[in-house]
């Protein structure tokens, strides 16, 4: 897949989707939001791949919606800025496999909403995040608002949106909102081993927890637990569910293939 703001590498079933704008610490124009969808579409259609990492190149993750392109919108040009982005979001969050983000440095605005449309968000001990939006006078637009109050608690989210504060990593961890933080230096090498240990599991399992998940925050408990008991079901008309239980019998590793 050939990109001009985005590198996407693949390899042993796990692809690193890479922002790849340093000049403009890989701010979000048009151009990367549609090759966002495009890419993200691309990787959810690959069934080679079984886990999306997303990072950033240089030392910014990504430091927002780009406010060059913004400033001077019209409404109308507003509106099809916000469709694309929706667009792009959408399809990094309806993924049917594990996207993890790799926070490598600054992730404020649209780009921290990026990492939170993940599944799981390891941030390097360096990394600055935040919402500066309302310092520009407008609010989080890619679900920020939503998300944040969701990790972090109603009155943590006003506090941080609010204010427009930059954090740092270890402060967000401390606020729920992120996974785990490391060592600048061993951020990829820890995001890899834990991409590494989904993508041996078996894919359809993962896709399916990974819905009923997602849906146990606009489900009540009946319906979730029906879900739940819906798709825990389906996992036996597949061949991994009959591979994992036989090679746990047979105790050796599971070797599925996704069907
Ligand atoms: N947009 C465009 N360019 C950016 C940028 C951004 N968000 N952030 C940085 N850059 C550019 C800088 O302009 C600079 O370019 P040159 O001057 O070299 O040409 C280059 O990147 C390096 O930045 P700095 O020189 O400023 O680097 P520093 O290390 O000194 O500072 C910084 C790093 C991250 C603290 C600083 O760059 C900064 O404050 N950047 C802006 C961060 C920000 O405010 N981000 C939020 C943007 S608003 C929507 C939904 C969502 C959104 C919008 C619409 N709809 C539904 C319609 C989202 C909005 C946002 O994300």
């Amino acid at each position: 897949m050939e990109f001009k703001n985005l590198i996407v590498d693949k390899k042993d079933g796990i692809a690193i989707l890479k922002f790849n704008r340093p000049k403009a610490l890989n701010a979000l124009n048009s151009e990367t939001l549609i090759e966002l969808k495009a890419a993200g579409e691309a990787l959810n259609a690959d069934k080679t791949i079984k886990v999306v990492v997303v990072t950033g190149e240089g030392k910014a993750f990504v430091a927002g919606a780009d406010i060059l392109e913004m400033k001077d919108l019209t409404a109308l040009e507003g509106m099809a800025f916000s469709a694309r982005g929706h667009e792009a979001f959408a399809t990094l969050e309806n993924m049917e496999k594990p996207v993890i983000a790799a926070v490598n440095g600054f992730a404020l605005g649209g780009g921290f909403e990026v990492a939170l449309a993940c599944d799981i968000i390891y941030a390097s001990d360096r990394a600055k995040v935040g919402f500066p939006e309302t310092t520009l006078g407008i609010h989080p637009g890619f679900g920020g608002t939503q998300r944040t109050a969701k990790l972090a608690g109603l009155a943590k989210a006003k506090e941080l949106i609010f204010s427009g504060k930059t954090i740092g990593a270890a402060e967000a961890y401390e606020m729920g909102l992120l996974n785990k933080v490391v060592p600048d230096d061993q951020l990829m090498a820890s995001v890899m081993a834990l991409a590494g240990k989904i993508a041996a599991n078996g894919p359809f399992a993962v896709r399916l927890a990974k819905e009923c998940v997602n849906k146990s925050l606009s489900l009540d408990n009946k319906e979730g637990l029906a879900l739940e008991a819906k798709d825990f079901g389906l996992c036996f008309a597949t061949k991994d569910q009959k591979e994992g239980m036989t090679a746990f019998v047979e105790k050796r590793k599971a070797t599925f293939t996704g069907e």
